[in-house]
């Protein structure tokens, strides 16, 4: 039986089971968890992956959780587009302290056709250090996901953030619908999807089962899981919402597992204001996955020193990412073309 079709590996997922996995006593839905990530992982093992805010601040979005929305005076600077060079340099410090994954995040509602160059640019250069590559840039029509596989971006991140029924309360300048078509071209252009939410923002349980049921019925479940709980910043409208119940934080990443086995769960943002004996919960709930470094785009993360001492009295490793000769080759020779990306980028810049 290969994995796809392991009876534990389900599309069907109704939203009365899964409220009914979210009402379970705390310890069986946390066994029940635990059982199904011993299947299809070592529980011992968490990927890492690291973030770059490559475009900061100044976003036409009015998403009400975000410290980048230039609707909120949240005292952030904003920063253009870096350059690429400065982007990898920034990818060889992460592989550096052990990062595996560079996810590179843009504050834009979508890519304009000026930016492609840049970011595919991008995605070459860091990919050629032997790096996974992630973006999330905001909307994608076909051929921008078509151009960014092509450049050989690894994951597309897009979050539905929410349940379908709450997502109203938190974004109005783009649709539930406008986010399903951005998975769907990042699927057809043959990328891996990271895709997840936020908890902490005022939703009910059942939106947090909502949100898990949409990402469990896709046709493929997303490879990447991001659970993130809301960092409160202050001059956005959720600054002052009451803090989420932990457990029912961690309910939410045990449910995750259950839903999509195969997948990497990630606790996400918001560890910086978790203790470590909730993080070591949500491992055991089975995340495996973290952002590392002390930033995440624009707020604080737990710094790498203090992660890596977690790992090691959790017993934990950083899961290691094998890449195959024929791609280490392809990206090598990517090399080449890293320096014409420099100049281009310089130029770019200095015409701003
Ligand atoms: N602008 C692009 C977009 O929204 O599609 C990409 C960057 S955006 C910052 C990426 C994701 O970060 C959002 O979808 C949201 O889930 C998460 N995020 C942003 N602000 C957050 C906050 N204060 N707390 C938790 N997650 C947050
Ligand atoms: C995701 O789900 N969480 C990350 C990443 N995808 C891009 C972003 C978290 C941002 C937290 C607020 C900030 O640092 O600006
Ligand atoms: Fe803009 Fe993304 Fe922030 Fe929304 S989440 S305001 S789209 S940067």
């Amino acid at each position: 039986m290969n994995a796809t079709s392991h009876p534990l590996i389900r599309h069907d997922w109704t939203r009365a089971e899964v409220k009914a996995l979210f009402e379970l006593p705390f310890s069986d839905l946390m066994y029940q968890a635990q059982t199904v990530h011993r299947s299809f992982f070592n529980p011992n093992e968490v990927q890492v992956s690291t973030l770059c805010s490559i475009k900061t601040g100044a976003c036409p979005e009015d998403c009400a959780y975000c410290p980048q929305s230039a609707r909120y005076d949240t005292g952030l600077e904003r920063e253009k587009l870096m350059a690429v060079e400065k982007v990898i340099e920034e990818a060889k410090a992460a592989k550096a302290s052990g990062a595996t994954r560079f996810c590179m995040g843009a504050a834009w509602r979508s890519p304009k056709g000026k930016d492609m160059p840049y970011v595919t640019n991008m995605v070459k250069g860091v990919k050629s250090l032997g790096l996974e590559t992630c973006m999330t840039l905001g909307m994608l029509n076909e051929d921008q996901a078509q151009e960014l596989a092509n450049a050989g971006l690894d994951y597309y991140n897009h979050n539905l953030d929410t349940s379908p029924e709450y997502y109203g309360e938190i974004i109005t300048t783009r649709t539930y619908q406008d986010r399903l078509q951005t998975l769907a071209n990042v699927r057809k252009a043959g990328m891996k999807v990271c895709c997840g939410g936020i908890v902490g923002m005022g939703e009910e349980e059942g939106d947090r089962a909502g949100l898990l049921v949409q990402l469990a019925t896709m046709p493929e479940h997303p490879e990447s899981v991001p659970v993130n709980m809301l960092v409160k910043v202050e001059g956005t409208p959720l600054a002052d919402q009451a803090d989420l119940d932990p457990f029912d934080f961690i309910r939410t990443i045990a449910v995750a597992r259950i839903l999509m086995p195969k997948s990497h769960v990630r606790l996400s943002a918001g560890r910086e204001q978790m203790n470590e004996q909730m993080q070591a919960m949500a491992f055991l709930a089975g995340a495996n996955s973290i952002f590392y470094g002390e930033k995440l785009l624009t707020t604080p993360n737990p710094e790498a020193s203090k992660d890596m001492q977690l790992f090691k009295r959790l017993g934990i490793t950083p899961e290691a990412y094998e890449i195959h000769e024929d791609e280490a080759e392809q990206e090598a020779a990517v090399v080449n073309q890293l320096q014409e990306a420099q100049l281009d980028s310089f130029f770019y810049n200095a015409a701003k």
